[in-house]
């Protein structure tokens, strides 16, 4: 039984990335809706309809052991209806890491840089709320950043100007303090980090959760399971989109050669 790991596109291949490091004995399914990308875009009743149905057939056709949602838009909003639906499988979502960046930060200003979709979601001001209420929390919705990072993804290149007026609002100063961490609240961000960290006005902390996802994807699986180091070396791979495209922007998300 494989590790199911979907995204709106390449962006939860951030979280397999760690998820293959921590567990290198596990099989992984990838799939990337492509043809739902962005998720940013999309009605909530629509979005998390597609969510319940399209989890329907996974679960069916694969059997995982667990299903890794590597995608804040879509857990934001659709956790709960899936959990609900599918009673017997165990889901892992992806939430903006607030709590951490709350932890953390020493100036308490924090940035949120997210899709619009999880910006707006009452599931974000929520844990603002349970665990952020000393700091001030800037939420930036970004409508091109995740299709940013398909195309570098896609194509090697990225526009920085563009990059940098997406993020520029996140650096706020206010009475003699600076914004010192933003939270990376879609996972398609971490793939520009550098180019962000390059083009930010000052340094600040970017939190990607990637890592913390794969670390509760192991323990909610624990022991169980089949395990084996001779599962190949790549995950299978499945898009819903055209799949000639797919797998050139997953051999570049591998950092791989055709
Ligand atoms: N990667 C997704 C997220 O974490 O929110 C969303 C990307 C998108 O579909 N716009």
């Amino acid at each position: 039984q494989p590790i199911l790991i979907l995204d709106s596109g390449v962006g939860g291949l951030t979280v397999l990335r760690e998820a293959r490091v921590l567990m290198p004995d596990r099989r992984f399914v990838y799939v990337a809706d492509d043809a739902g990308f962005p998720y940013g875009g999309w009605e909530e009743d629509a979005l998390r309809e597609r969510l319940v149905s399209l989890f329907g057939r996974l679960i069916e056709d694969h059997d995982p052991l667990a299903c890794v949602i590597a995608c804040n838009t879509a857990s934001t909003l659709a956790l709960d209806a899936l959990r609900a639906a599918y009673p017997k499988m165990r889901f892992v979502g992806t939430v903006p890491a607030i709590k951490p960046a709350a932890e953390r930060t020493r100036s308490g200003l924090v940035t949120v840089l997210a899709t619009p979709g999880t910006v707006k979601r009452q599931y974000t001001r929520d844990l603002i709320v349970q665990w952020a209420s000393k700091c001030e929390v800037e939420l930036v919705g970004s409508v091109a950043l995740a299709g940013l990072a398909e195309t570098y993804m896609r194509e090697g290149f990225v526009d920085e100007g563009r990059v940098l007026a997406e993020i520029a609002p996140c650096f706020i100063e206010r009475d003699g303090r600076r914004t010192d961490i933003v939270v990376l609240a879609c996972t398609h961000y971490p793939f520009l980090v550098n180019r962000m960290r390059k083009l930010a006005p000052w340094p600040v902390d970017w939190l990607d959760p990637a890592e913390a996802i794969a670390r509760q994807t192991m323990r909610v699986v624990g022991e169980e399971g089949e395990r084996s180091m001779d599962w190949g070396f790549d995950p299978a791979i499945f898009t819903s989109g055209a799949a000639d495209q797919a797998s050139r922007r997953i051999v570049h998300g591998f950092g791989l050669t055709t």
